[in-house]
């Protein structure tokens, strides 16, 4: 084995160990990142139902609304679903984007902090109306 191919060698094994332990490094991380119980038990759920083209939230008691209404404080729990095609729940001045797919349930935790009102926009293009798929989070001191 000469120097070239020594060195070839210990840039392919060194590249491994590399991988190996960043990637030992960032699994717990994104485990932390994608478990719904980061925040601890929700105070309620409230589920999220996308259709062409509004968003209708339906709350604990079964009242329903078309904006997203929570108390400041509150640890809600998102249930996310589409009735018919795939969107998105952005919310951009939270910092978060749920995709959503039919069929499928996804969940979000919201920790309300800072009370105001907040935009929810579809970020998945939808179909015609898409771009007034609009509604607001609105969190109550
Ligand atoms: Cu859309």
């Amino acid at each position: 084995m000469n120097t070239l191919e020594k060195l070839e060698w210990a840039t392919i094994i060194g590249a491994t160990i590399l991988l190996f332990g960043l990637a030992a490094l960032a699994l717990p991380v994104l485990d932390a990142l994608d478990n719904p119980d980061y925040y601890g038990e929700p105070d309620y759920i409230v589920n999220v139902v996308a259709s062409q083209w509004s968003w209708n939230f339906i709350y604990p008691d079964g009242s329903e609304s078309g904006e997203l209404k929570i108390k400041q404080g509150d640890i809600v729990r998102l249930e996310l679903e589409s009735k018919d095609v795939i969107h998105s729940f952005y919310v951009r001045e939270m910092g978060f984007k749920v995709d959503i797919i039919p069929g499928r349930t996804r969940i979000h935790i919201i920790l309300a902090e800072t009370p105001g009102e907040y935009w929810i926009q579809c970020a998945e293009f939808c179909g015609a109306y898409h771009g007034g798929m609009r509604t607001k989070v609105i969190i109550e001191e």
